[in-house]
Order: structure tokens, then C-alpha cells, then sequence
């Protein structure tokens, strides 16, 4: 596994002390209040991933992160704490196959059959998003990728006291913006006055991607400004979001397949994941709806799968949103020197890649 240099390293940590000075840092939050509102949608377009019918949910005031974890934060993290990510210790990603050049494609020998576009590519991960040979310079506003649920975790854990990732309700409740039965995060239509607002895919997936949108892969966590009257951004598209919820087969007999929590990580604990990504079409993956929902495994990581972090909120936050409207609060204070937890963290060494795993889990990436 060749891990990250430290001069690489460094000059992320020096660049993002630069970045808090002169522009966001990506660290802003947002009190979300409280309350009853819809879930999911009578409007079903993937009925085995339970995403309806819309029922009503009551949830608590929280905060969340206003952007998906940037590169830059999780280098600060990494610089801090010296962790590794479970697809540094895999020692592999997945990548999907147009993003790899032609002497990383060469080195490829197996792929997934029923996915043959995402490949595995030997050392992907946060810091090297397409390989050994690819690094994150000038990507430091792009959401940090290749995360397994426990990566997640323990950025969240890391990043604020009382960090944590959102629940699949409260991801919905943030992402909604307050509005009720919404096919998107910012209304019904997909681009209203003809605008782009979410990175998605255009063209034909997975053949040809003509980036209408100005990305072919993915982009800054801010490239599209505001998704919603909240003010989250990339609630829709660019990064797949990791959350709390732990995925229940709609197909099982149980009273209620949506918001049960996992009592703890493990490698084979099948977790929500909300938002779509920036390899998402309507012709395949219509999930970047806010409704929609779908999996991975908990150490699953991948091109296209990233997270943004939850906290409780204060009793003080709480009185703010008690009118009904989301506030924006300062950047939590980084790294409360809690060690990020390896529990839960799959030993790579052991398990390699097992396409038989990872085929159920890569057919749901998109
Ligand atoms: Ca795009």
C-alpha cells in the first residue's frame, strides 16, 4: 500500500490554514429544526429500495455539516490523527473506468460482473482518487471519497464534540429544506429556468458523460451553490452520503423496514446511503431525488461515496429553530481530540478483494 506523503500531507494542512482566511472552509453548519414532516414518497419509482409511501416522522432539532466533507477536512483530520482509511488498508478501491487512464486500465484484470464500469483499482482512496499514480492536489474543495462507514464515523467523531453522521430522517428533514412532498431538494422541477443544480450525469450512462453540467466527475462541495432555503449544499448529486441508518431488506417481515439503527459498525452491517451522485442518470439511478434511498456495505468505499456530519443540538441551537427556520452556525471547533475508533475497522490484510461481496454492494453504487 503506498500511503500519502507527508510533504503531501503538509501542504494540504498549510493550504486549507490559507483557504479559512480567504474563502468558506466548508466547515459551516446548520441548526435544523425540529418537527413532523414526510418521509419518502407515493411517487415510487425504485420500489425494492422502500422508498415509500411517504409516512409521517417526527424528529429533534440537530445540526449538520452545510457541504459534504471536503478533501481538505479530511486531510486535517488525517494530519491530526494519523488514520487510515479501510481502502488504505484494503489496499484497493473502486473507480469507475472512464476516470482511470490507459496504463491504470492495463493493470486491471477484474471487474464485477453485473457493474463491469467500476473496476478495482489498487491503492484509490481519499488522497488518491483514481490510483497510485493520481494525488488530490488542486481537489481540496471536492468531496473526500473512497470513506467506508467507519471512516465516516470516525471523521464525524473527530470533527466536533458530539459529531456523529446524520440519520436517514434527518438527512431527509435537511435536505427537504422544510418543504413538503418536494421531488428535489429545491422543488419538483429538475432544472428550473434551465439551470443546473445538482452534478449528475448527462448523456448515457455509462458510455458517454457530456458534463452539461460542468463536471464530469466530481466538484467543488460548493460548485452549486445552495440546494435548498436551508442552505445545505450538495444535498443532491456529487458525493453519495453515508448515514446512521442501518439498511433493512424491504422484502423481510418487520414493522418497520426504515430508521432502525445498527447497534454497532461491522464490515458485512448493510447502511443507508442518501443523495445520489455525480454518476447518477435517470436512466439507471434516479436517486438523486431526495426520497430516494439505497446501501452499502459498511466497508464498502468507492469513487462516488463520501458523507457530511451530524451533531445533537445545543439547548441554546434549539431556541434558535423554535420559529420553524434553519439557522447557520460558525464551524464546530476541529478536532476535539477524541481518537478516532478502528472498532468496527475490517482488517484488510484478511479479506482482499471478494468480488462475490463486493458485486452486491457495487450494483447498488449508482
Ligand atoms: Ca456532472
Amino acid at each position: 500500500m503506498k500511503a500519502h506523503s507527508a510533504a503531501w500531507l503538509a501542504a494540504v494542512a498549510l493550504a486549507a490554514g490559507v483557504a479559512r482566511a480567504n474563502r468558506p472552509d466548508f466547515r459551516e453548519q446548520i441548526v435544523v429544526p425540529g418537527g413532523r414532516f414526510g418521509l419518502g414518497t407515493d411517487h415510487i419509482e425504485f420500489p425494492l429500495d422502500a422508498e415509500g409511501p411517504a409516512r409521517p416522522v417526527t424528529v429533534k432539532p440537530f445540526v449538520l455539516d452545510k457541504y459534504e466533507v471536503s478533501i481538505d477536512r479530511f486531510a486535517e483530520f488525517v494530519n491530526a490523527t494519523g488514520y487510515i482509511t479501510e481502502a488504505e488498508r484494503f489496499g484497493w478501491s473502486f473507480v469507475h473506468e472512464k476516470a482511470l487512464d490507459e496504463a491504470v486500465l492495463q493493470t486491471i484484470t477484474q471487474a464485477v460482473q453485473s457493474v463491469p464500469w467500476w473496476l478495482p483499482v489498487d491503492n484509490a482512496s481519499w488522497s488518491h482518487p483514481e490510483g497510485a499514480a493520481s494525488d488530490a492536489s488542486g481537489r481540496g474543495s471536492h468531496p473526500a471519497v473512497h470513506l467506508s462507514h467507519a471512516d465516516a464515523d470516525a471523521f464525524c467523531a473527530w470533527a466536533m464534540p458530539g459529531g456523529r453522521l446524520p440519520t436517514e430522517v434527518e438527512w431527509e428533514r435537511a435536505a427537504r429544506g422544510g418543504k413538503e412532498g418536494r421531488m428535489y431538494a429545491w422543488g419538483n422541477k429538475l432544472k428550473p429556468r434551465n439551470k443546473h443544480r445538482a452534478n449528475i450525469w448527462q448523456g448515457q450512462f455509462p458510455l458517454k458523460n457530456t458534463a452539461r453540467d460542468g463536471f464530469k466527475w466530481a466538484a467543488p462541495v460548493d460548485a452549486f451553490g445552495p440546494q435548498n432555503q436551508w442552505g445545505f449544499h450538495g444535498v443532491a448529486g456529487n458525493a453519495w452520503e453515508w448515514t446512521a441508518t442501518e439498511w433493512c431488506d424491504p422484502a423481510r417481515p418487520a414493522p418497520d423496514c426504515r430508521g432502525k439503527q445498527a447497534p454497532a459498525d461491522a464490515g458485512d452491517v448493510e447502511w443507508v446511503k442518501k443523495g445520489g451522485s455525480f454518476l447518477c442518470h435517470k436512466s439507471y439511478c434516479f436517486r438523486y431525488r431526495v426520497a430516494a434511498r439505497t446501501k452499502n456495505t459498511a466497508n464498502s468505499g468507492a469513487y462516488n461515496l463520501g458523507a457530511r456530519c451530524a451533531r445533537d443540538a445545543t439547548p441554546e441551537e434549539q431556541r434558535l429553530v423554535e420559529s420553524g427556520s434553519a439557522v447557520q452556525v460558525g464551524a464546530p471547533e476541529v478536532g476535539n481530540a477524541v481518537p478516532p475508533s478502528t472498532e468496527g475497522v475490517t482488517d484488510g490484510a484478511k479479506v482482499g478483494y471478494r468480488p462475490g461481496q463486493h458485486a452486491a454492494a457495487g450494483a447498488d453504487e449508482l
